[in-house]
């Protein structure tokens, strides 16, 4: 059955660079909704900065991750395991022997240090997995700790993916249409 995906629109704001269309489909692992909206913001900046953007959750794109475009992941863990619409995608990526070449992601992690043995432990595995199986990581994977700043450390992670974006895409973003590096809009 086709996956519910959800395009994005692009709020009540014009995009502010240039549309040049480059996919990123962005994926989120989540029970309580913090993934879930950092996930929806990445994909709010990625319409603003020209991508042609999907969100959907891991499970959607469990053993068809496009080898077009970028893929974005925000995931948390839950005493390890993954998050419930996450669960079949870490399951299919731990025993996958699929190639996964031309797969271009990166992974941003939601975790909470008080769960020190296994803090960061689904994201970090994901990460982990994808290059194994052949996927080139286009920015290294960030982390949130729920104790201190996730926001900011999700800020910082996403500002720092933009550029490798523009990069690893050789996207022309035009001298009077700069992606911005700063956020575009703010959550209400
Ligand atoms: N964070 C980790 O880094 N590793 C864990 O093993 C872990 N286990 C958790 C177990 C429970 C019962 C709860 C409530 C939280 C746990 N966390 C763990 C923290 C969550 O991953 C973190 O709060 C995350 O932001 C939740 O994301 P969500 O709202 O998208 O589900």
């Amino acid at each position: 059955a086709a996956a519910p995906v959800q395009p994005v629109q692009a709020a009540a704001r014009k995009p502010q660079a240039a549309r040049h269309g480059t996919s990123l489909l962005v994926l989120q692992g989540s029970n309580l909704g913090t993934a879930e909206d950092l996930a929806r913001q990445l994909a709010e900046a990625g319409e603003m900065r020209g991508f042609s953007t999907q969100l959907a959750s891991l499970d959607d794109y469990a053993e068809r991750l496009p080898a077009n475009g970028a893929v974005a992941i925000v995931c948390a863990s839950y005493n390890g395991v993954a998050p419930d619409n996450a669960a079949e995608f870490h399951r299919w990526l731990d025993k996958a022997d699929d190639s996964l070449n031309g797969v271009r992601f990166s992974v941003f992690g939601c975790g909470n240090t008080d769960w020190a043995a296994t803090y960061q432990a689904v994201p970090r595995r994901i990460d982990e997995r994808l290059e194994a199986l052949g996927a080139t990581r286009v920015h290294s994977r960030g982390e949130g700790d729920a104790r201190e700043d996730m926001d900011g450390a999700f800020q910082d992670w996403s500002d720092a993916l933009w550029p490798e974006l523009v990069k690893a895409f050789d996207i022309k973003t035009g001298a009077d249409t700069p992606v911005q590096s700063e956020p575009l809009y703010t959550l209400e």
